[in-house]
């Protein structure tokens, strides 16, 4: 039976609730329980377990607005929220009333939770932490509202057809969403283009296009119910639904020309990480939701404090990467064209507000816009930055900057075709600018933003990631959470960080066989689910090793697929050996336009058909590559991951948290020194984690002196051999130059150092396998991996921010 590791502190008793959920779906459905489907039930289940968060979120809205408390405003293009129902309940208190309720009626929770779909507002990490952040914020009673776009079809469904991906539009609305409340009267007009007119003192920008953008809001519930905060996801409307005049002279369909204008501003998210955002699309979506978050923070402040000038005392507004960055730009509009405040103290003002953190490095995943398409499309914002930018440039020439650091503090780009800037904005326009693990904080102070920090010593600052350990622990492994409860008492289901309590019992035999007994259920449940999705049977004894995350080079699945495949010939060539049984799982989506990303996922389900029906490594390996790796996919996987794959090239990933998620779980971390997985290493100790490969210090310093990955290729016979069986075919005989190319830049330059780290990582696995024959050691391993990973709790990552940036309590 689902049970809470919280007990029912607000829940009605379960007759209570079960004759609510059959009032609900008389009253709100409209049927009664013979007429009911699975599917009116899991709205009944849904509105009726509403009906208690409601109560909740309108206290929480009233104790603000009473305590004048400052609010902190999370402005992000992504939610990466997933299921709602599990987490909502389990933060409730409410699940085993929810589970007694609907077993009453002969239904099964875990039945009605499989119908939701998975909110996929987001492509990967950044959105996830957003994700994870918003809950912390409730749990912390922290009154806070996450601001994004509500898609309508948001990130693509992964399919994989011939071992290709292909993207589907994903339908996630398609029965409605119990979860949202339209909030139709809180509206704004969000204007594109036109011109800006100067009016004696005054400038009036007149946009050509007005869209109107309108709040639909979700309820986001803290650990025990303390809070309920909110996300508040735009959608868009024209201002004229149809125009009829033009529809009855039979033009139906450019009659709604505005209809389909303000639709495609809401469709789908831009599906990229870490590639060029591309185009006007993009740039109006962001503006978009920007411009109404914006507005609806000023007005918020300004209904109750009358005091523009106060801005600062109640809002803190935070910058998730620079895709609202034009924000500063909006805030100050605001500011001197509708407040009238001189542009010195709307500046002052601005940075005293406005916070930005950056996730990324990668040079072609800084947003820049090209200026004319900038200026064209915001006129006014266009002016502002102009002003901003000399401003700041007067500042760098006081300061001593020479002109190569003044050309690379400014706005705007010179150095080509003349764009805008966006980090730089974001940079300029904060008081605050993080990065989200040690190593990447300070590797943004020496690359990206080396000259801005220069200028700005005191801005830059490390906030290390997190996860919510309510979902990535208590919801996705109930098994573990009861073993750990029984060995440490409850306390860390309050505070991640007493998982400490489990170092001292690391090395119990007992713990460890119930937390490995644990782990095998749950290996045993997600073969079950390969089996009946995918048709391919693993042995849940062998050792899982995992590797799920967006598919992109410098993430290196390459690097694993090319071990993978020396991994099968040392099998065949050595079959008398005592080869650990592997499971290789793959998951993670490709940006539809990244060839190479595209090519890899081929790459893995090639190897997987080869590997799995070959008779001659008698199951000692299976490779699966698992389609649309989503939230929910990840908290099924998780759970059973006996090994976790972090092997970026170090200095490319920023921090990684499927990292700190999978640890949690009991998995031993095979992983470079790269993002959080420094930080990890730590905490867990040498002796529980495993190190290989090059460091971001060697890797840099091989790009800037040249290195020659072919003398690497030939200096190893494994490397040498599992490139040429991938090259010339082995795996794609029906089209055996499909990899040619792919293994040709491994070759040729080795940009993401896959051959440079091969041998090392090679050796890491051996010593994995070797590790695991002694399974009371990597039990013990594993026990200390769950036991020290409780800091990056994203109760943590909150605390920090609120003390460090935002300056709420
Ligand atoms: O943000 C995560 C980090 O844990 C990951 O290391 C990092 O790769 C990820 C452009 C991005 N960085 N940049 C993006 C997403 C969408 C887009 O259009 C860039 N995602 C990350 C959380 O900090």
């Amino acid at each position: 039976m689902a049970t809470d590791p919280v007990s029912p502190i607000l829940a009605p008793g379960p007759s209570e609730f079960d004759a609510h959920i059959v009032r609900v779906l008389r009253h709100r459905i409209g049927k009664n329980e013979r007429a009911a489907k699975m599917h009116d039930w899991y709205n009944a289940s849904i509105y009726a377990l509403r009906d208690a968060i409601i109560d909740r979120w309108i206290e929480s809205t009233h104790r603000t607005y009473e305590s004048g408390a400052k609010r902190v405003y999370y402005l992000s293009m992504e939610f990466l929220i997933g299921r709602l129902l599990r987490d909502a309940l389990s933060n409730m208190g409410m699940t085993r009333e929810m589970d007694e309720a609907l077993r009453a009626h002969g239904l099964d929770l875990a039945e009605i939770e499989e119908l939701e779909p998975d909110a996929a507002l987001g492509n990967g990490g950044l959105g996830r932490l957003a994700a994870c952040f918003m809950e912390s914020l409730a749990t912390l009673d922290i009154p806070a509202y996450g601001y994004g776009i509500r898609y309508v079809n948001g990130m693509f469904r992964q399919r994989i057809k011939d071992g290709w991906q292909v993207e589907l539009p994903e339908t996630w609305l398609a029965h409605g969403n119990p979860w949202e409340f339209d909030r139709m009267e809180c509206s704004y007009r969000i204007g594109f283009g036109g011109e800006v007119l100067a009016r004696d003192d005054d400038v009036v920008w007149k946009p050509a296009e007005e869209v109107e953008a309108s709040a639909v809001d979700t309820p986001v519930v803290g650990w025990r119910g303390k809070r309920v905060n909110t996300l508040r996801l735009w959608t868009a409307s024209p201002l004229d639904p149809i125009r009829l005049d033009a529809f009855n002279a039979g033009d139906h369909f450019g009659a709604l020309e505005e209809q389909v204008r303000a639709d495609s501003l809401v469709r789908v998210l831009y599906p990229a990480d870490g590639t060029p955002a591309g185009q006007e699309l993009r740039l109006r979506q962001e503006y978009f939701f920007t411009a109404a978050s914006i507005q609806d923070i000023v007005r918020r402040h300004v209904q109750y404090a009358d005091d523009i000038r106060t801005l600062p005392d109640k809002a803190a507004i935070q910058l998730n990467d620079t895709h609202p960055s034009v924000a500063v730009a909006e805030l100050m509009r605001l500011f001197i064209d509708e407040h009238g405040l001189e542009l010195n103290e709307a500046w002052e003002l601005c940075k005293k507000t406005v916070s930005y953190t950056n996730h990324t490095l990668l040079p072609e995943a800084l947003e820049s816009w090209p200026l004319p398409l900038f200026e064209r499309l915001l006129p006014r914002h266009m002016q502002i930055i102009y002003a901003i930018n000399s401003r700041i440039l007067r500042e760098a020439r006081k300061a001593g900057c020479d002109d190569a650091r003044i050309s690379a503090i400014s706005l705007i780009d010179e150095s080509g075709e003349r764009r805008v800037r966006m980090a730089n904005l974001a940079f300029v326009g904060a008081h605050s600018v993080n990065g989200v693990a040690a190593l990447h904080t300070e590797l943004m102070k020496k690359t990206v933003f080396a000259d801005l920090h220069h200028l700005y010593p005191q801005r830059i600052n490390n906030k290390t990631n997190g996860v919510t350990p309510r979902r990535w622990l208590h919801q996705c492994n109930p098994g573990l959470t009861r073993v750990i409860r029984e060995a440490i008492g409850d306390a860390f289901l309050d505070d991640a960080e007493k998982l400490a309590d489990l170092n001292a019992l690391a090395d119990d035999g007992a713990l460890g066989e119930r937390v490995a007994e644990v782990k095998r259920a749950n290996k045993v449940a997600l073969a079950d689910h390969i089996k009946q999705t995918m048709n391919i049977r693993l042995d849940p004894d062998a050792l899982f090793d995992v590797q799920i995350k967006r598919i992109h080079e410098y993430k290196r699945q390459l690097l694993n697929l090319i071990e993978t495949v020396a991994l099968y010939d040392q099998i065949r060539s050595h079959p008398e050996r005592d080869w650990v049984p592997r499971v290789k799982i793959f998951g993670g989506k490709a940006a539809p336009t990244y060839h190479n990303a595209k090519l890899v996922i081929k790459l893995a389900n090639d190897i997987a058909r080869r590997v799995n029906s070959d008779p001659s490594v008698g199951g000692l390996l299976k490779v699966v590559f698992v389609p649309n790796y989503n939230v929910s996919l990840a908290e099924r996987i998780i759970p059973a991951a006996d090994l976790s794959e972090q092997i970026s090239t170090a200095g490319m990933e920023a921090s990684g948290t499927g990292n700190m998620k999978l640890a949690l779980n009991g998995a031993l971390t095979i992983g470079t020194l790269d993002g959080a997985n420094i930080e990890i290493r730590d905490r867990v100790g040498d002796e529980n984690i495993v190190i290989f490969g090059l460091t971001a210090e060697q890797v840099a310093e091989k790009r800037a002196n040249g290195y020659d990955p072919r003398e690497v290729v030939e200096s190893s016979l494994e490397l040498g051999q599992a490139l040429s069986a991938i090259a010339s075919g082995v795996f794609s005989p029906d089209d055996p130059n499909r990899y040619a190319e792919l293994i040709g830049g491994i070759h040729d330059h080795d940009w993401f150092m896959c051959a440079a780290d091969f041998d090392s990582y090679a050796a890491a696995q051996r010593a994995v396998d070797t590790r695991w024959e002694d399974q009371a050691g990597w039990r013990a391993a594993a026990i200390r991996n769950i036991a020290n990973v409780g800091w990056f709790s994203s109760d943590r990552t909150i605390a920090e921010y609120a003390r460090d940036i935002w300056n709420v309590r």
